[in-house]
């Protein structure tokens, strides 16, 4: 047991272990009560988007937008990934929202919310991730907010690292998703290269395998990788911070960077195609942001906010509320490390130079230099310090 004041000195991830059930007030999380069969029986013949990937080894990550898509029912869905001969791909129905997809089917939007938790929030505010085992979301950090996630159903692995690595995760902004900064590493069959950098990192590192009824906060600006070790199926919000106004800037420069030099690079669908006055109207709109964040009180803003803003007293009342649930990750060790490296069996991709395709490249193509020079661009330092710079000429001016 934590005394209150060492655990509320915690700024990092933590799990609130099983605490989804025995909690008369989470009576509305029906979602827990169904086997993914009811779910199935539930939503019937509506037809959802699941990415197909493989489970093979591949140098680079299996990313998001280059993985085919097949519509399935949830039924059909369950039936490909129990069937013995279907072993060599990965299903994944993720990042969805919920509203959007289960509109039709009030019975799954209302079968959980986040009440226990003080936030008034239901499916309509809550994103939805259904897996199999070997689906997995590559290693990648969220601009915004903070992040609170609930496993319903199956086992996740989730390897987390702090914000102090971040120089040294390979940060990419290709392919380029509004909100989201990948990591080039291969996570899901990683190599010496990866390894090496785990090993090496000056930040903390952290892995948990989330089990059904666990709940997971993500503080802003942690990396994760996620895994499905098992048939899952988990939900989750993402909560505002103060900082988000400064994160919005910093993102309307890296979409002008993408309007102007990114045609030809692959983006996720729902980027906003615009010209570049639009691209440089959101960058007027979101500095005056930060000016007004800089005359706002807390109160004020959370006023505008159509969630609550999410600062460390929130952190305060989860620890405080559920201290005796409250699992905290120790720094992942490296027999940790060995572990999860002999799981996704990574030496086995000896015979070709990782090295070479990942860090250096003797590929001059022009492709190849203009996805390096737009890195270059948006790297998050780089991005940071023109918009620190931007925020100070443009003080007085806005
Ligand atoms: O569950 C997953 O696969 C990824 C979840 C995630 O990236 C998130 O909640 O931020």
């Amino acid at each position: 047991m934590f005394k209150l004041d060492e655990l509320c000195e915690i700024n990092e991830p933590i799990v609130l272990k099983n605490v989804l059930c025995n909690a008369q007030e989470f009576s509305n999380w029906k979602l827990l009560n169904w086997s993914l069969e009811d779910l199935a029986n539930k939503s019937g013949d509506l037809k959802l988007p699941f990415r197909v990937g493989k489970n093979i080894k591949t140098i680079n990550p299996q990313w998001e937008v280059e993985t085919p898509i097949e519509y399935k029912t949830i039924k059909e869905f369950l039936k490909d990934v129990t069937e013995p001969n279907d072993l060599s791909k990965w299903y994944y129905f993720d990042y969805k929202h919920i509203n959007q997809w289960f509109q039709e089917k009030p019975e799954i939007l209302k079968s959980f919310d986040w009440q226990q938790f003080k936030l008034e929030l239901d499916g309509t505010d809550s994103t939805i991730w259904i897996g199999s085992k070997g689906a997995h979301t590559n290693c990648h950090r969220d601009t915004y907010g903070c992040n609170l996630i609930a496993q319903i159903h199956g086992r996740k692995l989730w390897l987390l690292f702090s914000p102090e690595c971040s120089n040294s995760m390979q940060p990419t902004r290709i392919p380029y998703e509004e909100s989201t900064i990948y990591s080039k590493y291969n996570f899901f069959t990683p190599n010496e290269l990866v390894i090496e950098a785990i090993s090496n990192l000056s930040g903390s590192v952290k892995m948990i395998i989330l089990e059904p009824k666990d709940v997971l906060f993500v503080p802003k600006g942690w990396w994760h990788y996620v895994e499905s070790l098992d048939t899952s199926l988990s939900v989750n919000v993402w909560l505002p911070v103060k900082e988000d106004c400064i994160t919005r800037l910093q993102e309307t420069l890296v979409h002008l960077v993408m309007n102007t030099m990114g045609n030809s690079i692959p983006k996720t669908i729902n980027q906003l195609e615009s010209n570049f006055s639009e691209s440089i109207q959101f960058v007027k709109t979101s500095l005056k942001e930060c000016q007004e964040l800089k005359k706002c009180t807390l109160e004020s803003l959370q006023k505008r906010q159509k969630l609550n803003l999410i600062t460390t007293d929130f952190l305060d009342y989860l620890k405080i509320k559920y201290a005796n649930y409250i699992k905290i990750l120790p720094d992942l060790t490296s027999e940790n490390i060995n572990d999860f490296i002999t799981k996704n069996n990574i030496t086995k991709i000896d015979d070709i130079n990782l090295k070479d395709n990942i860090v250096e490249t003797n590929d001059f193509s022009n492709s190849f230099i203009s996805e390096a020079v737009i890195d270059a661009f948006c790297h998050p330092s780089v991005i940071l310090k023109i918009s620190q710079i931007l925020v100070k000429k443009l003080e007085n001016n806005l």
